[in-house]
């Protein structure tokens, strides 16, 4: 049971500054870490009562702030089946980290506990890991504390992506049942996905080298070790900015965020012509692929051509294997190209659904399908199987030779993509899988549609929350009037698009255009953000 009195103790030690107002967002709590001591003291407490909620079952919790800056840091929580903290309990997050003292704080778990009927007598147990800021011991310990505080059982998962801490709690969750979903360590995350890998690219030559920018983060050690499982014949790996230990370099002019934004090079990357390379963010969520031309000009592969690569190479697969009963579909974000959105109805004709930012969003709509592609074009995303589609490739029979090989890389491809988040490690070698099977150049991934020229731009504005959307983020609804004004712009310029959303992460509104030519592009991001302005 829950003694308050131990608790209150505890909390002393992680006092709540005063003046601030903390909000558990499409990211988690996530600002300078020094702010964050009592956010994740509170954190541990909620992880406890999730867990006691859903009978014993293991939360995770993910310390990391992911591409921010080094002095940042952050945590979220991770619900049992390695998908995001369900949205109702957001709430209770917030509101446990803005409770001021600690007869405030006992009163809001005594709150969440009578509206959820929480039998306080159950169990708890929570996993637990951090990417490699250097704020990240100090903040574990007060997690640390949070837990013990509720006498939960603690599981230290130490250093880890974020994708492989969504993995081992599915994996705690599942250990022993008909859906397990493997082994629950860093090790069994390796061989899973490395057996998958050599299933699918088996005969086939291998690539030239992938180049990877790991952003000097955790995906550094962690890649490193997934190429040792793979083996030097199927995949060729070199790492470039993989110092992750020098204080000052994560995400520093680097990383999947720092190349799709600024749409150039990383620091410390001089690829050439037909060379291959990769960004990870910081926590390696995210990738992006890229390479130069013959020109010299830098061609970003974003998760919108990934969706393509990974859209298409399944609905052969799913053909040729005679699965007519499996449905396909993508989901996106307003963010998508105009041009891939173009791709994937007409060329590939796949159903593609629309939806707001943030993962929760594009997980829960890939859900309704039996395969279900999800990528924002920031490069975070992953492929859902149903439970139908999994029993269907799992036991069904090819009736040729064809048949059999395409269901045997279908049933791979199940075990080789992170299903329960996006995940870099896994995407790349998904990436890598496809087209070692096709035998394709960068160039040759590149050429099934070109990108129309886009540019989003930040405007600081006095108050973001009067920016109110509708139709997934690509309309406004207020304030009145503003959206007609858009729509004249929009509609002279050539393939011209724009929106305007307030940003979920910062103290912002984003302003994306895109239009036929780079110029008119930029002319209409500039002519929208000044509307907003
Ligand atoms: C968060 C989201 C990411 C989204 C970004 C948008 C998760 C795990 N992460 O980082 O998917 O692209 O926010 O930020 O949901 P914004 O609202 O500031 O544009
Ligand atoms: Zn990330």
């Amino acid at each position: 049971s829950i003694n308050y009195d131990q608790i209150k103790a505890a909390a002393v030690y992680h006092p709540k500054p005063q003046n601030i107002k903390y909000t558990y967002g499409t990211a988690g709590f996530r600002m300078k870490a020094d702010l964050l001591d009592s956010v994740i003291f509170r954190v541990g407490i909620l992880g406890v009562l999730r867990s006691k909620k859903l009978d014993s079952k293991t939360i995770g919790i993910m310390i990391t702030a992911s591409h921010n800056p080094e002095q940042d840091n952050g945590v979220k929580l991770v619900d049992p089946y390695g998908e995001m903290l369900e949205q109702s309990w957001e709430d209770y997050a917030t509101l446990l980290a803005n409770a001021q003292t600690e007869d405030d704080l006992v009163d809001v778990i005594k709150q969440i506990i009578s509206k959820n009927d929480i039998d306080e007598s159950k169990p708890a147990s929570v996993v637990y890991a951090r990417d490699t800021r250097p704020s990240g011991p100090a903040l574990v310990s007060a997690l640390v504390d949070g837990l013990k505080a509720l006498n939960a059982k603690i599981i230290d998962f130490g250093i880890k992506t974020t994708p492989q801490l969504h993995y081992v709690t599915r994996c705690y969750n599942t250990q022993g049942t008909m859906d397990s979903y493997g082994e629950p360590t860093e090790e069994g995350y390796y061989k899973k996905l490395a057996i998958a890998f050599r299933k699918i690219v088996v005969g086939k030559p291998r690539l030239s080298p992938i180049y990877i920018d790991a952003a000097n983060g955790v995906g550094a050690p962690k890649m490193r070790e997934l190429a040792k499982h793979i083996g030097n014949d199927n995949l060729e790996v070199i790492l470039i900015n993989d110092d992750y230990t020098t204080q000052g370099k994560l995400n520093y002019q680097c990383g999947a965020d720092f190349v799709k934004t600024g749409q150039k090079l990383p620091f410390g990357c001089s690829i050439k012509y037909q060379d291959r390379a990769a960004s990870f963010d910081g926590d390696a969520d995210r990738i992006v692929y890229y390479y130069v031309d013959e020109d010299g000009t830098f061609r970003l592969l974003d998760g919108d051509k990934i969706a393509g690569l990974a859209g298409g190479f399944i609905i052969d697969l799913v053909k040729t294997a005679g699965l007519e009963g499996i449905n396909v579909g993508v989901v996106q974000t307003a963010y998508a190209n105009g041009s891939s959105t173009t791709y994937l109805e007409k060329v590939l004709n796949v159903p593609v659904s629309c939806v707001p930012t943030g993962v929760k969003h594009l997980h829960h709509e890939a859900e309704k399908y039996d395969v279900g592609v999800y990528f924002e074009a920031n490069g975070h995303g992953t492929v859902l199987f149903s439970q139908k589609a999994l029993k269907t490739i799992q036991s069904v029979k090819g009736q040729t030779a064809e048949q059999e090989n395409a269901i045997e890389k279908l049933r791979a491809l199940t075990d080789l993509i992170n299903q329960t988040v996006g995940d870099a490690l896994s995407d790349l070698l998904l990436v890598e899988a496809i087209l070692t099977n096709r035998q394709w150049t960068l160039k040759q991934w590149d050429q099934a549609y070109s990108d129309l020229p886009n540019r989003l731009v930040k405007v600081v504005v006095e108050n973001r929350h009067i920016f109110k959307t509708t139709d997934a983020e690509r309309k406004l609804v207020e304030p009145a009037g503003l959206q007609e004004q858009i729509n004249k712009l929009v509609s002279e310029y050539k393939d011209g698009r724009s929106f305007v959303r307030p940003s979920g992460t910062e103290d912002v509104v984003r302003v994306y255009a895109e239009a036929a030519t780079r110029e008119e592009c930029d002319k209409l991001a500039y002519k929208v953000a000044g509307l907003v302005y």
